[in-house]
């Protein structure tokens, strides 16, 4: 029987193995299509491949390098699961500790592929959780049917029941892998076509160039917000549960409702108009006092203003709801969307065309306004109509439905909670006013006098501002505060308000021990 128990505990790890790389991918399908553990693990692999070898192996095996790089990930996990499966048998908790390490491996190679993104962290720890919980319930079944000596193992009793009991759940469990299995290929599939046509898209070139960066805009402060935020780093916010995914040549964009005539573009049509280059900071609404939930970056995309022009809209409209592929709205003043703040239809984020999360293949980008009344991902209709008549997404839920960014800093370092070195400690961060600029970034300490921070050049005053401070400090606890003043020459609200309805308000203010 030994024999025999031995091959149906590797059979158990492979089952185990197999139904928890399934439930990864398909987590992975749901919440970041392009960066699975498979595809990552694969990843990594090909960068870490010598050059030599890699020619090699595209000499030997063609186009079919893919398939036989995944048919050997595929391979090397099921002999792992093998093994996780007969020292599991062995000794409880061996095999375990094998899939956890086969799950570090996944995660790390998750979270350092170009494309991650933080929710893509999660599949491979469904992917190690699923696996060591299949793997305990099936070995401890096959123990039931044939006991090892291990005497912490429970003593079935070996027969038929036993058998029927350890038979039954592989079944169920090779069942439920082929089936997440297959929802996840239908799931990927679509995200996998459209990021297709996104790697093979170029962009035209901006006819109208971006400000320049001014010299001095970015300060050499360890820590700091980078004054452009990279794709990968930029923050995600929306309802969408799975990341549409639109391939370009089936997208249109229409014009309805109070206009002289309805309009529609293609993606085609759209990518011959005269583009414009733009460095534009976008901000939630969700966006705590000292929050995470801001980005800039140079978006390219041809200005709303001109669509909205050949439609036409009529005396009366206020207001643009505008609608996403997955049935998401946002209101905007039809006013911010024609004047010369250059209100983009944006194909472009960072040099590249939109990356799938960030509203591929066409988005909105409206300077000055929260995303949640604005800011429109995977944008497919845009209704004149009036705030009197239609109501967007969150404007229903309890959020107002105009929403004008409100001035803002952050304090980036030193972080709440550190403890920095008695003597000059330097304070850097970025402060924000979109549409209106920033004149001016205080820091107090113990709310003591406000002193000036040095305020770095904007790129325009749509953009964030960095600016930073030295400050000497003796040994202590400290509480510091930062405040900013736009270029109206109003300093932003002391008084704190929470995110809904229309954004939080408030000084960032962090705590730090001087040792
Ligand atoms: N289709 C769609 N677009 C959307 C949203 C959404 O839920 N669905 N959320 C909005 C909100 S609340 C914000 S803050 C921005 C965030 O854009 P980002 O994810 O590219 O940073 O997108 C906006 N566009
Ligand atoms: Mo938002």
């Amino acid at each position: 029987m030994s024999r025999r128990a031995g091959s149906w505990a590797a059979g158990a790890g492979v089952v185990a193995g197999a139904a928890g790389i399934a439930a990864g991918e398909l987590t992975a399908g749901l919440l970041s299509p392009l960066v699975s553990p498979v595809t990552a693990l694969g990843g990594a692999v090909i960068d870490a491949v010598p050059p030599g070898v890699k020619d090699f192996v595209i000499q030997l095996f063609g186009t079919a390098d893919k398939i036989v790089l995944v048919a050997s990930i595929v391979l090397v996990a099921a002999v792992l699961a093998a093994v996780a499966g007969v020292l599991e048998r062995r000794r409880k908790g061996l095999g375990l500790a094998l899939a956890g390490l086969a799950g570090i491996a996944g995660l790390t190679a998750v979270l350092t592929r170009a494309q991650s993104t933080p929710q893509a962290g999660f599949a491979p720890i469904v992917a190690a959780v699923v696996t060591m919980v299949l793997l305990r319930t099936l070995v401890r079944r096959l123990v039931e049917w044939a006991p090892t000596e291990d005497p912490k193992e429970p003593a079935g009793e070996p027969g038929p029941l036993a058998r029927r009991s350890f038979l039954n759940a592989m079944a169920v469990t090779s069942i439920a892998a082929a089936v997440a299995g297959v929802v996840t290929v239908v799931l990927t599939r679509a995200a996998a076509v459209a990021s297709g046509f996104r790697d093979s898209l170029t962009l035209p070139s901006a006819v109208t160039a971006p400000q320049p960066v001014p010299a001095g805009a970015s300060l050499a402060v360890d820590g700091i917000s980078p004054l452009v935020t990279p794709n990968q780093d930029f923050y995600r916010i929306d309802t969408a549960l799975t990341v549409p995914a639109i391939d370009p040549p089936s997208w249109k964009l229409k014009v309805t409702g109070m206009v002289e005539r309805e309009v529609e573009i293609d993606f085609a049509t759209l990518l011959t108009k005269p583009m414009t280059a733009r460095h534009i900071t976008i901000a939630c609404v969700s966006n705590e006092v000292g929050g995470e939930l801001i980005g800039n970056a140079l978006w390219l995309g041809w200005p709303v203003r001109e669509l909205l022009a050949m439609a036409g809209p009529q005396p009366g409209a206020d207001m643009v709801l505008s609608t996403s592929n997955d049935g998401w709205t946002a209101s905007t003043p039809l006013e911010a969307l024609t004047d010369d703040r250059d209100a983009l239809l944006a194909v472009g984020m960072n040099g590249e065309p939109l990356p799938l999360e960030h509203g591929f293949p066409v988005r909105m980008i409206v300077p000055g306004l929260y995303g949640f009344v604005s800011a429109t991902k995977w944008l497919t209709e845009l209704k004149v109509t009036r705030f009197a008549d239609d109501t967007a997404y969150w404007s229903t839920r309890g959020w107002s439905d105009h929403g004008p960014i409100k001035t803002q800093s952050r304090i980036d370092v030193p972080r709440s909670g550190r403890t920095a070195k008695a003597g000059t400690v330097r304070f850097g961060g970025v402060a924000w006013a979109q549409h209106r600029g920033i004149s001016r970034v205080e820091l107090r300490v113990n709310r003591g006098a406000w002193q000036q921070a040095t305020l770095a050049a904007g790129i325009s005053n749509d953009t964030w501002y960095q600016w930073q401070l030295g400050i000497d400090l003796a040994q202590g606890d400290y509480e510091v505060q930062v405040r900013a003043t736009d270029v109206t020459g109003e300093p932003q609200s002391e008084n704190r308000a929470p995110v809904a309805p229309d954004g939080a308000t408030g000084y960032h203010t962090i705590n730090l021990k001087v040792a």
